[in-house]
């Protein structure tokens, strides 16, 4: 007996030990919620029942009362101790609800839980993720496996992941979803797709989140057997309300509709001679009695236009002040195309008679997809160092979002989907800080833990612009699934603007596309002092420098060097980055459970192989223009450019995302 006993205990230690020594095996899957659930008992239902629900199972500290109280913004609520008590009020459900998560993320991250005096107010009414999601479940973009909400063979989606989702978008103050891909399939507006809308939204509605959905702008051809999709006929405007009626009935608090039109080979207005405006209050009008709202985009642009950039501004301008007050005109961060790095849109400061949101993109389709780390919230606070967060209706966010175990393929990813919900309530909350709180709740909130894994996201974005395309290069990805470098790239027939040449115009003289007064003067659509600042070569921000300019290779940059000389500093200095990540995760072994660390440590590697596939491939492309030396203090390639050029990653990479360059 003695001796099991002992022998027991002996165990016991050692489990004792090893659990302290090593935080068991994380999937993921919790998110940043990973707190430990009691059993509860709450009845209650609504956004009320929810807030109390997630306290009840969580909230470890003393009793929490919540009131509601009229005269306070919507959504916005206030946290005060009185006693022994925690007394969360806010005007709507929706309130009691983010006051009941700000609690539980001040516990998760070990911050002090007494002597409350809260108050938060969210700068936007309207929160939003996009989901690119098609009805056969494959996600546009996306890559972190399938579809949570659609799939080829109806299979209705997993409540138990929906209520996840749900919980997780709550908690950091998301109260609106677009269900399917901006590319929309006619088939959104079906019968049996709007049953599946219904079933998402009732289990979305306790947690305060309304669906939305994109359209497709013909389908009262498509899906209506109508002659015309023309918005100013009547019968389609029949079949418009008729459908609306039809949604509000499944769904009394729809939310609207997205609608990506005359872009990229969609259906629009303008196939039937009328302006996005017409197109856009049409809908607005059928939607209005139902207190629903059109997110009308502004990513359009010609074929053929001598500068893509200019494109969205030559279109909106001319229609400021005609939208109806329930049409938002969502225009991406940047001109072109949520590259790395991108001056903002023009039209963020030209439009001043229209409702504007801007929409982000989590998923990292510029941004090494689901395989590199790169926090995004240091680019989209650089967006708000130029565009005012008060001159902006709503964010949106196209989401990250999969089947996969961990929900969005790269843990760090998380950080990303977390960041957007927390910025669109708070657009001035920093990067930093952001990182810090998911960092506490995701892993732990032991100091040197945070404190090295905040400052290596923060650098992130940076990083990448630097291996991928520094000082203002931008869209010289590979054509299609845009994850890898492909400068040289151009096909026969293919539009001009889907190629890289079109955007870095690399010749013997330099490199960039002329934006400037004398070139396509895209400059001029920003406001005269950044105007001037960007059209002049020796102002212009060296970061966007080849952005606005066809920089002569021997310009001298602030550095000394010359501009050739700098691109491959910045390229090495990418690479190099990206080993120290590797080198920092490493020591961070004791803080992470062994699945977690080794996942992460896996991507960091790929990452940082993929880096010096970028440094390789662009300078020795380059580098056949600028017929200059690669500098002695810089890496030089290990690669040939013949076996670069070569090389093809296949457009399914999204079955399988580590397929990067392995020679
Ligand atoms: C581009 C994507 C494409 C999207 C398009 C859009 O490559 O898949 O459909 O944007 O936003 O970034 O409409």
């Amino acid at each position: 007996m003695g001796t099991k006993r002992g022998l027991m205990a002996a165990c016991l230690l050692l489990l004792a030990v090893w659990s302290t020594a090593a935080p068991s095996d994380e999937d993921g899957s919790l998110l940043w919620l990973r707190q430990k659930p009691t059993t509860t008992t709450n009845t209650i239902t609504g956004v009320k029942g929810t807030a109390m629900t997630e306290l009840q199972t969580y909230w470890q500290g003393g009793p929490v009362v919540l009131k509601r109280q009229k005269g306070l913004a919507r959504d916005s609520y206030t946290i005060k101790s009185q006693g022994e008590k925690t007394i969360i009020t806010a005007s709507n459900d929706a309130g009691l609800l983010y006051g009941a998560y700000h609690l539980l993320r001040l516990q998760q991250s070990g911050q002090p839980c007494t002597s409350f005096d809260i108050h938060e107010q969210p700068a936007y009414d309207l929160r939003i993720l996009n989901h690119w999601d098609n009805p056969n479940g494959t996600v546009e973009r996306g890559f972190a496996g399938r579809s949570i909400f659609w799939s080829e063979d109806s299979t209705k989606p997993n409540p138990a992941i929906i209520k996840q989702y749900a919980r997780a978008n709550a908690s950091i103050g998301i109260n609106g979803t677009v269900l399917n891909n901006v590319n929309a399939k006619p088939e959104a507006l079906s019968a049996a797709s709007l049953q599946t809308t219904k079933d998402i939204a009732d289990q979305l509605r306790p947690y305060g989140i309304r669906v939305y959905l994109s359209i497709n702008f013909a389908s009262p051809i498509k899906l209506g057997g109508l002659k015309t999709a023309d918005p100013l006929d009547a019968s389609v405007i029949r079949w418009w309300k008729d459908k609306v009626d039809e949604i509000y009935k499944l769904i009394p608090d729809f939310g609207g509709f997205l609608v990506k039109a005359n872009s990229e080979g969609e259906p629009g207005p303008q196939d039937f001679g009328r302006s996005h405006a017409d197109g856009a209050n049409m809908l607005a009008d059928v939607l209005r009695p139902h207190k629903g709202i059109v997110m009308w985009r502004a990513f359009v642009y010609a074929p053929q236009s001598d500068d893509r950039a200019n494109q969205a501004y030559l279109e909106f301008m001319p229609l400021d002040g005609q939208f109806r007050d329930n049409v938002i005109i969502q225009i991406k961060n940047g001109p072109i195309d949520f590259q790395p790095r991108e001056p903002y849109s023009p039209l963020f400061t030209a439009l001043t008679r229209t409702p504007m949101m801007v929409e982000f993109q989590i998923t990292q389709e510029y941004l090494g997809a689901a395989n590199h780390l790169v926090y995004l919230a240091p680019m989209w606070q650089e967006f708000f160092s130029f565009v005012k967060p008060s001159s902006l209706k709503a964010m949106a966010g196209v989401a990250n979002i999969g089947d996969d175990t961990n929900w969005c393929g790269h843990h760090f990813a998380q950080a990303n989907w977390y960041a957007f919900g927390r910025l669109a309530w708070n657009p001035s909350l920093s990067s930093r800080e952001i990182a810090e709180e998911w960092l506490a709740q995701t892993f732990t909130s032991e100091a040197s833990f945070v404190a090295a894994l905040s400052q290596l996201m923060q650098d992130s974005r940076e990083t990448c612009v630097n291996y991928m395309m520094p000082l203002g290069l931008h869209h010289i990805f590979a054509n299609g699934h845009h994850y890898g470098p492909m400068p040289w790239f151009t096909a026969p027939g293919m539009r001009a603007d889907w190629t890289p040449p079109y955007y870095h115009r690399a010749d013997s003289i330099g490199l960039g596309f002329d934006r400037t007064r004398a070139g396509t003067g895209n400059v001029g659509q920003y406001p005269e002092s950044l105007s001037r600042l960007y059209n002049d070569i020796n102002t212009c921000p060296e970061n966007l420098l080849a952005w606005f300019h066809h920089v002569p290779w021997d310009h001298r940059m602030q550095s000394g060097r010359t501009f050739w000389d700098e691109l491959c500093h910045k390229y090495d200095e990418g690479v190099k980055a990206t080993r120290h990540f590797l080198a920092v995760w490493d020591a961070m072994q004791p803080y992470v459970d062994r699945q977690r660390y080794e996942e992460v440590q896996r991507k960091l590697r790929i990452q940082a192989r993929d880096a010096v596939w970028w440094h390789d491939a662009c300078l020795l492309y380059f580098q056949t223009f600028s017929r200059r030396p690669i500098p002695q203090d810089v890496e030089h390639p290990v690669h040939n450019l013949d076996e670069m050029m070569q090389f093809q990653i296949p457009i399914t990479m999204y079955e399988n995302p580590e397929c990067g360059y392995t020679k």
